[in-house]
């Protein structure tokens, strides 16, 4: 009975664990609706489901394919990019910048952060207006797909970045390196839907909904 009851036991945990995918789709922290007028349902709904899914599931794809990713995380990836495929920098990437993307948001967005972020945003930029400024000019003029950063360099400070595709700042064949703290994806899929081709306006709509607290953590945990 009890052979029968540990064979059991491994058959069943081994075609789990030969089952199981590195990777998993976050759930959002708030309704596909929840940043209305914003961000609209629909964008929301086919960017989550469909778009960071399949970055999600062409990483999976890549990682069985490939003996040096088994049991990395998604950071040891990243820092090492340089050292794999395309299709593990594009997938890699767009898993980890909309799982960070998502956190960022909130429906209940405070207009301005707050303590020793907003100091030390004001201390670099000038004012909240300039780093504003800044951040939504290198947002705007990423040409075609990408995404704009705000980061913590390995000096400490504070510097508005930008990447082409699915790159970030984590990545190792990129220029400017750091640790993200605020993410925005300007691809089309992002906000063509509601802004067609007014990206200018989806980053204005972006100003009301970001999760200041979220930064504010990620910013204390990065210094
Ligand atoms: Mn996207």
């Amino acid at each position: 009975m009890k052979k029968k009851f540990t064979f059991l036991t491994i058959a069943v945990l081994s075609s789990f664990f030969s089952c199981a995918q590195p990777f998993t789709l976050p759930s959002l922290p708030y309704a596909y609706d929840a940043l209305e007028p914003y961000f609209d349902e629909q964008t929301m709904t086919i960017h989550h489901t469909k778009h960071h899914a399949s970055y999600v599931n062409n990483l999976n794809t890549a990682v069985a394919a490939t003996i040096a990713l088994k049991g990395k995380t998604i950071e040891e990836i990243l820092t090492s990019i340089d050292k794999y495929s395309p299709a593990v920098r594009n997938n890699a990437g767009g898993h980890y910048n909309h799982s960070l993307f998502w956190t960022l948001l909130t429906p209940k967005a405070d207009s301005l952060p707050k303590g020793p972020l907003m100091n030390e945003i004001t201390k670099t930029f000038g004012s909240f207006e300039a780093f504003k400024t800044q951040f939504a000019d290198s947002a705007k003029t990423r040409f075609g797909s990408g995404w704009a950063w705000l980061i913590i360099t390995k000096e400490g400070k504070l510097k508005i970045t930008s990447t082409a595709n699915q790159d970030n700042p984590l990545m190792s064949v990129v220029k400017e390196k750091g640790t993200p703290i605020l993410a925005l994806d300007v691809w089309e899929h992002a906000y063509y839907l509601k802004y067609q081709n007014k990206r200018p306006d989806y980053i204005t709509a972006f100003w009301k909904i970001i999760n200041w607290t979220e930064v504010q953590k990620r910013y204390q945990a990065a210094k």
